[in-house]
């Protein structure tokens, strides 16, 4: 028996990860400081996986931006448009992929949305890693990619843990894995054709693994939990019997969803091990147990690599004894996936209260039960019968707790009226009513919500977190810059108006911090991308609102002005999406219950005189499972949430919807079944081709189609934007199109947002005028 973990979070307990390439971004540090923060953060790993006492510390899994970039730099696929010199150091190549060359000069100019653009030499695109929030970089293809081995630096750390004294197992992006998340430059072009060539790279890789002295190389192919094209399917087999040559030992690991009709591929491979996600799909677990052949080992991924509670390890130890009895008493017990999406840790977090504490676990808490689980294995449950008795006290407390339960809640849930999720009258007239009160011109300008988060926003809310700014002045702080926000809007004649959102922080940490049922972590950081890391609320309980949260700052934004103020609300999904949640009931309950929560806000800021309000839901497309055989349900659910949260209102009220960084067109019947009055949605980089999967749907609601990208700091000409506007027009009707930047300003600075909505503002009375 066997204990390991597919991947430990990088960034450092304390983010040192981060704050290292920040400075060295800002040439604080040299490359070689930068190389030796990294090194002492993977000897921390590496040594917390040895005192648990895994029998393997796993290594590759560590990256100064992304792994996946590693891999390209691993494989010599620098895609050749970055026109690489001799001289360029290899770090330096890879933060260019990572931030482009515009971005460097940018500085800190990325978007919430999580990308950064440049002109010139524009960063790799960057994509969500299949449905976590973290994003990873995505590799270019074409015909004229090679893969040469180029990097040294896998082999270079796995010497480094050897020379530690450590027992190592390296982890690489499986060959189809890697070809199937990048994309292909040149229409008519399969990157599936590249595999012969790419196959020759690993096997060189595993050659030199082997001769270093290692026995077990960890392959991760997670697309095997995805749909796959026949041809992609046929291609493991061969592939994996290509890899067979090399005299190391292939754990072959997929994870995040079900095997289902890949299944029995995933148990045929010729390879010496196989992890299965038993977290995700613990109902598979059986038929993998029997279908692998018994020379081969199975890793069980029993402890949740994707959220922070404390496991069930009576269960876990229940299924693994089962499996045990069928494998001839040979497992590997393992975290269902990489740890990279838990925080480092979460004992001794100063914001959590000692009984949520007991009720999580982070990385290395995750690190513990897979030794607590081994040992029970091994040496009988009672050789660790103080850690099952206290993995167990914490369970049942939590189960029982006050704390998650309100009975209130569950008791509005389960009476909702059957037409809770419906508007009063249908869109027309709706429309019809809301052209009567708001009187807006053809396309209608407006911002998606944020203006620029400046400097001394972020220092009043340090303050007042460290209690160096008193309540009141923060409020007043506030104010003055809301009513600047107002006044610049004014001036530049925009028709419908945000208040800015200066006082929030994060979106849905700000939300989560006004609810009850949610907690929140002083340093449960994740990584994002990058240097950018998140710190995602804890769902623990039933959600409901204590008091209005966005209302008086909404309403002191209308008293400045006549023109309409948007309301502005994180919508149930994404805020469900972006935290960690509860285990101890279906997602669909906890958004549902989010959903009351908004819509009791959305109902406050209506009787307040407030008459347009927007509920986000940036998120709700990467909620999407990977399985398509489970979208619908998914969909069905995440609509309902969203129109309870918005059809609390009466038909004069306009309900705006915002999403961005995905494609939309594959769910364009449910973003009309969710029947927003509006929508703005991110179409600028595109150049408008997102939208026309809007237009042959026949979207039926108005639509805001971005025109201009938001994540460059580039001052949008005004006849760009009326280019694009045109464009908009020949696929939406024209009396359904509203203007508007593609996502929030927060981001940017005060000059070049006012001359970008400047221009945008001209570009609409252009397009009045052509009429
Ligand atoms: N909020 C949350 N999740 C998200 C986004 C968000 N996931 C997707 C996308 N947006 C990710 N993008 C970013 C962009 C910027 C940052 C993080 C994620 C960022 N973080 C700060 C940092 O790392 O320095 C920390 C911010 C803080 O202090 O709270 O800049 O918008 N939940
Ligand atoms: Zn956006």
């Amino acid at each position: 028996i066997s204990a390991h973990v597919l991947g430990f979070p990088r960034i450092g307990e304390h983010r040192e990860l981060k704050f290292a390439l920040e400075r060295h971004w800002r040439g604080e540090i040299d490359a070689d400081q930068l190389e030796a923060a990294g090194r002492e953060l993977r000897a921390r790993h590496w040594q917390l996986q040895r005192d648990a006492g895994l029998d393997f510390v796993t290594v590759g899994d560590f990256a100064f931006y992304d792994q996946v970039a590693n891999h390209i730099q691993l494989l010599g696929c620098e895609p050749a448009r970055f026109g690489f010199v001799e001289h360029e150091s290899e770090l330096a190549r890879y933060f260019t992929m990572a931030r482009g060359v515009a971005a460097e000069k940018e500085a800190q100019a990325e978007c919430a949305c999580g990308h950064s653009h440049g002109e010139a030499r524009h960063a790799l695109e960057m994509t969500k890693w299949f449905d976590t929030n973290y994003h990873y970089l995505v590799p270019e293809f074409d015909s004229h990619t090679q893969f040469k081995l180029s990097s040294r630096r896998l082999f270079g750390e796995v010497e480094e843990a050897l020379k530690l004294g450590h027992r190592v197992k390296p982890v690489l992006l499986g060959p189809l894995s890697f070809l199937w998340l990048g994309k292909e430059k040149a229409a008519g072009f399969d990157r599936l054709s590249l595999l012969p060539q790419l196959l020759k790279a690993y096997a060189e890789i595993l050659q030199r693994l082997g001769t270093a002295g290692i026995q077990w190389v960890q392959i991760d192919e997670p697309i095997l939990g995805v749909d796959l094209p026949a041809a992609w399917r046929d291609a493991f087999a061969p592939a994996y019997e290509a890899l067979r040559r090399a005299d190391v030992s292939v754990l072959l690991a997929t994870y995040f969803a079900p095997l289902r009709d890949n299944l029995a591929l995933a148990c045929s491979l010729p390879v010496a091990g196989l992890h299965v996600d038993a977290v995700r799909a613990l109902d598979e677990l059986e038929t993998v147990t029997r279908q692998l052949p018994l020379e081969r080992e199975l890793s069980v991924g029993i402890v949740d690599g994707r959220n922070i509670w404390r496991g069930d390890l009576d269960l876990a130890l229940d299924r693994l004894r089962t499996t045990l009895a069928h494998r001839n008493g040979r497992l590997w017990v393992a975290a269902s996936c990489s740890l990279l999406h838990v925080p480092t840790t979460l004992r001794e977090d100063k914001a959590l209260d000692a009984e949520l504490q007991s009720w999580l676990a982070g990385a290395k808490e995750k690190l513990d039960e897979i030794r607590v689980l081994k040992q029970a294995l091994v040496d009988g449950p009672t050789a660790v019968r103080a850690e099952l008795f206290a993995a167990r006290s914490a369970q049942a407390a939590r189960r029982s707790s006050p704390r998650v339960k309100n009975p209130a809640v569950a008791e509005r849930a389960a009476t909702l009226a059957a037409d809770v999720d419906q508007r009063h009258a249908a869109f027309t007239r709706r429309q019809a009513i809301q052209q009567q009160r708001f009187k807006l011109p053809a396309f209608p300008t407006t911002t998606i919500g944020s203006f620029p988060q400046t400097a001394e926003i972020r220092a009043a809310r340090a303050a007042l977190r460290r209690g160096e700014l008193a309540e009141g002045d923060y409020v007043e702080a506030m104010h003055r810059e809301i009513a600047h926000a107002v006044k610049v809007q004014e001036s530049l004649d925009i028709d419908v108006l945000v208040h800015g959102e200066a006082e929030r922080n994060d979106m849905v940490e700000y939300f989560g911090e006004q609810l009850e049922g949610f907690a929140f972590t002083a340093n449960g950081w994740v990584q994002s991308y990058g240097s950018r890391c998140v710190k995602p609320p804890v769902l623990f309980g039933d959600v409901s609102r204590p008091k209005a949260m966005t209302v008086d700052w909404t309403v002191y934004a209308q008293s400045l002005t006549k023109r309409p103020m948007k309301g502005m609300l994180t919508g149930p999904i994404t805020i469900l999406q972006w935290s960690f949640v509860r285990d101890d009931q279906p997602r669909s309950a906890t958004a549902l219950q989010i959903a009351l929560a908004i819509r009791d806000e959305v109902c406050d800021l209506e009787r307040a005189g407030i008459g347009i309000i927007q509920i986000d839901e940036p998120a709700i497309r990467e909620g999407l499972p990977l399985r398509r055989a489970d979208r619908a349900a998914y969909l069905a659910w995440a609509t309902h949430a969203f129109r309870v949260s918005a059809s609390g209102v009466h038909d004069e009220t306009q309900i705006h919807t915002h999403m961005c960084y995905s494609e939309f067109n594959d769910i364009l019947a449910e973003i009309a079944a969710m029947d927003a009055d509006v929508i703005t949605i991110e179409t600028s980089r595109s150049d408008m081709e997102l939208l026309a999967g809007f237009g042959s749907f026949r979207y039926p609601n108005e639509i805001g189609p971005g025109v201009y990208d938001i994540h460059s700091p580039r001052v949008p000409e005004v006849d760009e934007m009326v280019r694009l506007m045109r464009k908009a027009a020949e696929v939406v009707p024209a009396r359904n199109l509203w203007v508007n930047p593609d996502c929030g300003l927060k981001t940017r600075g005060w000059p070049e947002t006012e001359a970008a909505l400047r221009n945008m503002v001209q570009a609409a009375k252009q397009m009045r005028q052509a009429g």
